[in-house]
């Protein structure tokens, strides 16, 4: 691991810390990003665990460059630190609490169990992002990715960057380009990006701890279809479990977890089931038994397994940095996955490990818990691996299920993660409380874990810990529904959060917002492909929209869904919304309640829009709306992508990509197809809404041939 830059400029000292260390090489190693090597970085202390692959030197770095990071060392412990230009607006970090504008923060880069987010008052929680983004007052941008595992803590002053770690030299990239988009697909660049998900992971979903017996999940899932409320996904907490034993089934509970599947799978519904690292120690129990025979498991300095305690009782814990390690637990999946299991959640990853029974989990295993590592991976202690524990889990698990079901795209989700960690695995942000603060705090959340290369996030709907009330939960769902990841989950012990546990103005709320998602299915699935390929956010900060207007960059109540809707929580005070056009966009009776947000479409978009299905294996496009806000000019365009919704016939042509464009002529408006790919065709008929200043202006044809709208 490690950049392959050999021989470059000569040292270069520009600290004035208590021990500077050089940087020894410095190059660029992509379009307008460079890599910085301190003297003496050793890639058998620190690892690259945050890069998709080894960069590779494209050149000098230019003799303007302009940000260049200074390395320290102190008893052992490496910083990294860069000045930040004037009135630069910084953000990232992953996954914080606190404001989206990230100047004067500073969090602790060790994921944390952090129930309510209550741990060292916030400062951190479950993932770890050694990533921080600015925004010039210019709208230039860049970023930095301190390629780092170890603990540390992460300062983003208004001078300096500051990232202090507690372990061995790492390596620095700085991407420097022409806008915070540019810079978002540099760090996919260096990341990597989410896969394409199955189109059923986009739909809404619904959890708890725990749905249990299975009579109690068919019954969820035939209030869903009864009640016509769309839902596309039912979860299995750890009470299926038998003994919380990762991998089985309660016998009594879920005696028959395969027809549990089969039926949820013709009720429309898909299921995920939730495994945890922690392995029971029974020496009855076949994953135990097998764990052991291949030794797999951490260790304790002395060469003994670590044990620690969790829902099982005693456990022990994979070790992931180990090749056969992660080959064993992806073999787990086999047969799970046979069980018609669709997806997988990894919780308690940090891993959350209670040091004696009853404990808190929100401890984990001592710093000096041996992991052994192999491949490009060197043996390291925790305070190494800690932050990669569950980025390697999710590594392992995702492949164990794509080599379960090699023909299907792979959904899972994890808890723990670290910068990179979107290639394996979506998130969601952890037990949060119901609380309205913990509601519009879910905004920023969000939208920073999407600035940080996670673009498939979202918070527990409702609220997990705590009851709800039920203005608070129709809230919750109004926004909640238009966030990438969209599932109401509830703790054992709260009330009950389904759309209609709290009674017929709440249902009624929840389904005209659960509604809006599913009209807005084609739109939201064009974004994901596009993120799939670009690393954008799904959900983005309204300063996207204009990054050189420093009005939008603390803007965190409102926020956009791409960069043609923009999403007004009712709570949003005076929000600075951006400039042009935007209007009010209608796309199911009575979505101007009370309890969801206002949505607007931006002047020149064209967003692709479907019917409301109860899930996403019925046709969204019987018929497609194209709904059309012309600029000033008259004009707009957008884009629909589709495919299977599943599988990756999509990699060989079978998908269908159209460009649309529409043109004011006099008093009427043209729609048509400005570009085409792929084999997949449009309906024949598809329906236009064109939205003006004086209301809507409807019709339908074949928009191939151009379809014509009287203003
Ligand atoms: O598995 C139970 C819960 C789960 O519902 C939640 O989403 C996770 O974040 N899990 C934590 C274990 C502890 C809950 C108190």
């Amino acid at each position: 691991m490690g950049i392959a830059v050999p021989g470059m400029l000569g040292a270069l000292v520009i600290s004035l810390g208590a021990a500077p260390v050089a940087v020894q090489s410095s190059a660029l190693v992509g379009e307008g990003i460079a890599g910085f090597s301190p003297k003496g970085y050793d890639p058998k202390l620190t690892p690259s665990l945050c890069l998709e692959k080894v960069p590779q030197r494209v050149g000098d770095l230019p003799q303007d460059w302009r940000l260049t990071p200074t390395f320290d060392i102190e008893d052992g412990k490496a910083s990294a630190s860069l000045s930040v230009p004037e009135n630069t607006s910084l953000y990232g970090g992953g996954e914080v609490t606190g404001p989206l504008l990230r100047n004067g923060q500073s969090i602790v880069l060790w994921n944390t169990d952090s129930g309510a987010y209550g741990v060292d008052g916030g400062k951190r929680l479950y993932q770890s992002h050694p990533w921080v983004m600015g925004v010039r007052p210019d709208g230039t941008s860049f970023g930095v990715i301190f390629d780092s595992s170890w603990k540390a803590t992460l300062t983003t002053g208004s001078e300096r960057i500051d990232f202090d770690s507690e372990g061995a030299l790492f390596q620095v990239y700085v991407i420097d380009r022409e806008s915070p988009q540019a810079v978002m697909r540099g760090l996919a660049e260096m990341t990597g990006r989410m896969p394409l998900p199955p189109r059923w992971a986009l739909g809404y979903q619904q959890c708890r701890f725990s749905y249990a017996p299975e009579s109690k999940v068919r019954e969820i899932a035939d209030t869903f279809r009864a009640k016509k409320i769309p839902c596309d996904v039912i979860w299995m907490d750890i009470d299926y479990m038998d003994g919380y034993r990762v991998f089985t089934f309660h016998p009594d509970g879920f005696p028959e977890p395969k027809k549990l599947n089969r039926y949820l799978n013709q009720q429309g519904f898909h299921s995920v089931w939730m495994i945890d690292p922690g392995v029971k120690v029974d020496p009855n129990y076949d994953v135990y038994r097998s764990g052991a025979k291949q030794d797999v498991w951490t260790k304790k300095p002395d060469g003994g397994d670590f044990t620690g305690f969790v829902w099982p009782g005693e456990c022990v814990f994979p070790d992931y940095t180990r090749p056969e390690t992660r080959e064993w637990w992806a073999g787990l999946y086999k047969d799970f996955m046979a069980q018609g299991v669709d997806g997988v959640w990894n919780d308690m990853n940090e891993p959350a490990v209670a040091r004696e029974l009853g404990a808190s989990t929100s401890d984990t295993m001592p710093d000096d818990t041996h992991h052994r590592g192999g491949g490009a991976l060197p043996p390291g202690p925790h305070l190494l691996y800690h932050n990669a524990y569950g980025r390697l889990m999710v590594e392992a698990t995702r492949e164990g299920i794509q080599a379960a079901n090699p023909d299907k795209r792979p959904f899972v989700l994890s808890r723990a993660n670290l910068l990179g960690g979107q290639r394996f695995a979506a998130t969601w942000t952890g037990d949060n409380f119901s609380s309205r603060e913990h509601l519009e705090l879910s905004v920023p959340m969000s939208l920073t874990l999407g600035l940080s290369g996670q673009p498939f996030n979202g918070p527990d709907i409702g609220g997990f810990l705590g009851d709800a009330s039920p203005e608070l939960w129709a809230d919750w769902i109004g926004v909640g529904s238009l966030f990438p990841f969209a599932r109401g989950h509830a703790c054992a012990g709260t009330n009950n959060k389904e759309p209609w546990a709290f009674g017929p103005e709440v249902e009624d709320a929840a389904r005209i917002a659960i509604e809006r998602r599913y009209r807005l299915l084609p739109y939201l699935y064009t974004l994901f492909e596009n993120s799939s390929r670009t690393g954008l956010p799904v959900m983005r900060p309204v300063f996207f929209a204009d990054p050189k207007d420093p009005a939008l960059r603390s803007e965190e109540d409102a926020f956009l869904v791409g960069n043609d809707l923009l999403v007004v929580p009712r709570w949003a005070e005076n929000p600075s919304l951006p400039g042009g056009v935007w209007r009010d966009l209608s796309l199911i009776e009575g979505d101007d309640g009370p309890h969801q947000p206002h949505l607007k479409i931006r002047g020149g978009a064209i967003v692709p829009a479907g019917k409301v299905i109860q899930h996403t294996g019925e046709d969204s496009l019987a018929p497609l709306t194209l709904v059309v806000c012309p600029d000033e000019n008259g004009e707009a365009s957008g884009e629909l992508y589709g495919d299977e919704g599943d599988g990756y016939g999509y990699r060989s042509g079978d998908f269908g990509r159209w460009r649309f464009k529409a043109r004011t002529e006099g008093k009427t408006v043209l729609v048509s197809v400005a570009k085409s790919a792929g084999r997949q065709a449009l309906p024949g008929e598809v329906r236009v809404e064109v939205v003006t200043a004086n209301g809507i202006r409807r019709g339908s044809g074949s928009v191939t041939d151009g379809i014509r709208i009287g203003l």
